[in-house]
């Protein structure tokens, strides 16, 4: 490879990472669509930039073009995804690009969407663009694994949070919780909430918590106001809040709470995604729900935020799940560890 092309690939690079930088902004509030970023340079200038902010609004590259005006001729856009080449809630951006004339578009992955799928570039082929796609793609993918994973397989990326002591409690036998983490832990978790079209739950942490679990912080880049509340769902196999009311629980009776009778959760996360287009799924509940969800191999990111304290073993433990030997433990690589305030946050993906 030239000298050059080293260069160019490196000031891709950079222009891919502004361009995620701008796809960041619209994280907590474009679900179901995709969070999505374009930069537009001309001769080594940014002329224009964009993001999605909200499905039914326009995309991305629309905003970037509008942004940059008669300079995107010639230009080379940036986008952190294929521009679609469907006409949706809005016209094809891949015919916008075309229309302002931009001589190049770096694309940093694929739209998995059926609807787009490699027609994106074909138009853009077809009319004389030059295509570059690969460009820092696991960068931007991370920002939209739900959609991805949701668009590939018509299942949902299934987060599991669990607050713990050192010793792996997460509340005293009593069922007192409030508060093992600090309150550093306690607002990160409300990144989580917001990123996600679905918070799972169990009748006893709603019982034994009744929790809100929704996004109220004003630490978030976006007003609380402005992010759509996660759907609430949840598990009562046993039918313990049948007969519960609004003034028993804040989340009985919730217009948006979906009950879950049944056993089979691998039904309930495709249905999440076919019915109520969830693509981000986040489960906060006890004990016996993680067990379920980490034994049935249903979660992709174990998330635990874990306070430097010990509770004794009268306290209840992390996860219901009873391996017979040890080779059937469950193991996870770490994918990142951080400290947030006094505690630690892991973020684990299963083996
Ligand atoms: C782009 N740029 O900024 C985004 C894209 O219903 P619509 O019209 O908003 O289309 C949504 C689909 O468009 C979504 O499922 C995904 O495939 C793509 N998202 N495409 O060119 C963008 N957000
Ligand atoms: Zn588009």
């Amino acid at each position: 490879m030239s000298t050059q092309s080293h260069a160019q690939d490196a000031q891709a690079r950079y222009f891919m990472m502004l361009a995620i930088e701008q796809a960041k902004r619209g994280l907590y509030t474009t679900r179901p669509n995709p969070a999505v970023g374009c930069v537009i340079v001309q001769a080594e200038q940014i002329v224009g930039q964009g993001f999605h902010p909200k499905a039914g609004e326009p995309h991305a590259e629309v905003f970037a073009l509008k942004d940059a005006g008669t300079q995107a001729a010639g230009a080379t856009a940036y986008v952190t995804l294929e521009p679609c080449s469907h006409t949706g809630r809005t016209p094809p951006c891949a015919l916008a690009l075309v229309a302002a004339k931009v001589k190049r578009v770096v694309i940093a992955g694929l739209d998995p969407n059926p609807q787009v799928a490699g027609r994106g570039v074909k138009l853009l082929e077809q009319a004389g663009i030059k295509v570059t796609v690969g460009v820092l793609t696991e960068q931007a993918e991370a920002l939209n694994r739900g959609f991805l994973k949701a668009m590939r397989t018509k299942m949902p990326y299934v987060r599991l949070k669990i607050a713990t002591s050192l010793d792996g409690r997460t509340a005293m036998a009593s069922g007192e919780s409030k508060w093992i983490t600090s309150t550093a832990a306690r607002e990160d978790v409300q990144k989580l909430r917001a990123q996600s079209g679905a918070i799972i739950t169990g009748s006893e942490t709603i019982i034994t918590d009744n929790p809100q679990l929704n996004v109220r912080s004003r630490q978030l880049d976006v007003p609380p106001e402005k992010i759509p509340n996660p759907k609430i769902v949840i598990l009562d196999r046993r039918q313990r809040l049948k007969h519960s009311l609004e003034s028993d629980y804040q989340l009985c009776r919730h217009p948006d709470t979906i009950y879950w009778y049944e056993d089979d959760l691998s039904t309930l996360l495709a249905k999440l995604v076919n019915e109520h287009q969830c693509y981000d799924v986040l489960v906060e509940a006890g004990a016996s729900v993680a067990g379920s969800f980490l034994s049935q191999q249903l979660v992709d990111e174990l998330i635990v935020y874990q306070a430097p304290c010990l509770l004794g073993g009268q306290a209840r433990s992390m996860v219901d799940f009873n391996p017979m030997s040890l080779a059937q433990q469950l193991r996870f690589d770490i994918e990142d560890y951080q400290q947030l305030g006094p505690d630690l946050k892991l973020t684990l993906l299963p083996l």
